[in-house]
């Protein structure tokens, strides 16, 4: 039997975050979540993380793709919350946004991780990003990191 896994041991890889503004309040908590994990789990130095900032989680996955492109990062984090409120805008968003970014992830056999919340409430997003359920910014960081390493062993 051969297994292959990996340990969450990042550093000198290099990361890029995108993250959009819209619904800055929660999302700024993700993106904190993301640089701690990435540098207290990963041992990445600050110089090693471009951050990248869009309007909404719309747009995320065209600046993850002009990264991508640029051959420099070992893996990309994403980083929004699309929170419903009502409007099937939310769908539109939410939808596009997943799915261009898992585009990017094949296309470019590059670790895309999926740090955007996606909630019908306020409370729910809040609680994601770093109240009851933990911080989806954090995790989103480790996948990153542990998908870096297992694909370089594959
Ligand atoms: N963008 C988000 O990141 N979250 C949302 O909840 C959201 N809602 O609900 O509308 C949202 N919309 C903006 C969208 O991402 C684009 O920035 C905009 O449509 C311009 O292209």
């Amino acid at each position: 039997m051969n297994i292959i896994e990996a340990n969450f041991k990042a550093s000198g890889k290099k990361f890029a975050i995108v993250v959009s503004r819209f619904n800055s309040f929660v999302v700024e908590r993700l993106l904190e979540g993301a640089l701690d994990a990435l540098k207290r789990h990963g041992d990445v130095a600050d110089s090693d993380i471009t951050i990248v900032k869009v309007p909404g989680a719309y747009e995320l996955p065209i600046a993850a793709k002009r990264l991508a492109q640029k051959g420099e990062f070992d893996a990309i984090i994403a980083i929004g919350a699309v929170i419903r409120g009502g409007t099937p805008h939310f769908d539109f968003v939410a939808g596009e946004c997943n799915k261009g970014l898992a585009q990017v992830a094949m296309e470019f056999t590059l670790p895309v991780a999926f740090g955007v919340i996606t909630t019908d409430t306020i409370e729910q997003a809040i609680d994601r990003a770093g109240i009851k359920v933990g911080n989806k910014g954090a995790e989103a960081a480790l996948s990153a990191i542990e998908m870096v390493n297992v694909l370089a062993k594959i």
